[in-house]
């Protein structure tokens, strides 16, 4: 396949299921992509990936974060390798896991931090929350998670999505590669201005909670509503803390009051014009408290039941105490005859 060359600057790393499947449209694009699992069955089910990492000694962590972090000191310096070799050109590193698994979501936060120092290159993490029906063990990973990635201080744009907001899991992985896909192939410009590469380094570097979206040219009135509502990523805040705004508009004249009413003023914004399609970036939004303690809800509601079912399970299987041992005993024995002797039974005939 045809590879651009902005390409080689962008680097995919999908760790865990979530990770290895959302980042196949990357690579099939043309972008470098390593993905890396704790389970053969689930890297198996990946087909034409060119670089896969099997982490020695694992076996799948059935969401258990413990194990994850684990495996990860074993295999840390091959995994290193395996990144620095196979995507040498990189400036920016994608790091994919799932929140509420054991792989991804236990070693993701790790692994951001270490790749950013040991490869000197920014690092963003796209990462997915739990839909609203699954269990205790994926809420709980995802605010272990979380907590993780609140302190990190050295990476890049967060991408959050949010399963909440789509039946079909894989349809948001789609969505998630034609918004990225667009923001990193940059296509726009006129005389009347251009986004050029040092800004989308820009809007990538810049920490916090990031969305895109993307709108074909006859939606431009739709820009606002794609970032707030009907899209596939965790639900903004409503502080209007907000750093930086990309936008490559259809348009030559570009209005952002509306946007900034919306979002907050951004430090800076960077517009493109006359691009194929609307494309806008919102970065450096703070992390989705009220979802998160929502998960965290969940969390506790789950706990709390689990934990009442274990108790009522715990009760003796009968409130009284059962003696079958001796249920017999005080049935009146059958009365003792008094031996008769056969004469007397002939008695009883004569
Ligand atoms: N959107 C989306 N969500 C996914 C995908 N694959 C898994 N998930 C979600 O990710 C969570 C489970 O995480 P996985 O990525 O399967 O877990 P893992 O990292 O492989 O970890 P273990 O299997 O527990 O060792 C659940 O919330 C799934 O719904 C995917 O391709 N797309
Ligand atoms: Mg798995």
């Amino acid at each position: 396949m045809y590879r651009k060359e902005y390409a080689n600057f962008y680097g995919f790393l999908g760790i865990g299921q979530f990770g290895n499947n959302a980042t196949r449209k990357f690579e099939e694009a043309g972008y470098p992509c390593v993905i890396a699992n704790s389970s053969v069955e689930d890297l198996s089910t990946i087909k034409n990936a060119k670089n896969k990492l099997h982490f020695k000694n694992g076996s799948g962590c059935h969401k258990n974060r413990k194990k994850s972090k684990a495996l990860l000191k074993e295999n840390l310096e091959v995994l290193i390798d395996e990144v620095r070799s196979k995507m040498p050109a990189i400036t920016t590193l994608f790091i994919f896991a799932s929140s509420a698994g054991g792989t991804g979501s236990g070693m993701l936060a790790a692994v951001a931090k270490i790749l950013s120092k040991t490869l000197e290159i920014n690092i963003c993490i796209v990462t997915v929350l739990p839909s609203k029906s699954e269990n205790f063990q994926s809420y709980a990973n995802t605010i272990e998670l979380f907590q993780e990635i609140e302190k990190l201080d050295c990476i890049g744009a967060t991408f959050i999505l949010d399963n909440s907001k789509h039946r079909d899991k894989l349809k948001i992985n789609d969505i998630f590669f034609t918004h990225l896909d667009a923001l990193l192939a940059n296509e726009n410009g006129s005389d009347y201005g251009c986004l050029d590469r040092s800004e989308i380094d820009q809007l990538l570097r810049t920490s916090g909670m990031a969305l895109i979206s993307k709108l074909g040219k006859d939606n431009s009135d739709k820009i606002i509503s794609s970032l707030t509502d009907g899209n596939i990523y965790a639900p903004i805040e409503q502080n209007k803390v907000v750093k930086y705004i990309g936008l490559m508009s259809c348009n030559v004249q570009v209005e952002m009051d509306e946007i900034y009413s919306q979002f907050g003023m951004p430090i800076d914004s960077y517009i493109g014009t006359q691009s194929p399609a609307n494309v806008c970036a919102i970065m450096g939004l703070t992390l989705p408290r009220t979802r998160l303690n929502e998960i965290k809800m969940m969390a506790q509601t789950n706990v709390e039941i689990i934990k009442k079912n274990m108790e009522s399970a715990n009760e003796s299987l009968f409130e009284d105490s059962v003696d079958f041992i001796g249920a017999f005993d005080s049935v009146p024995q059958k009365k003792v005859e008094t031996k008769v002797s056969s004469l007397d039974i002939l008695g009883e005939f004569l």
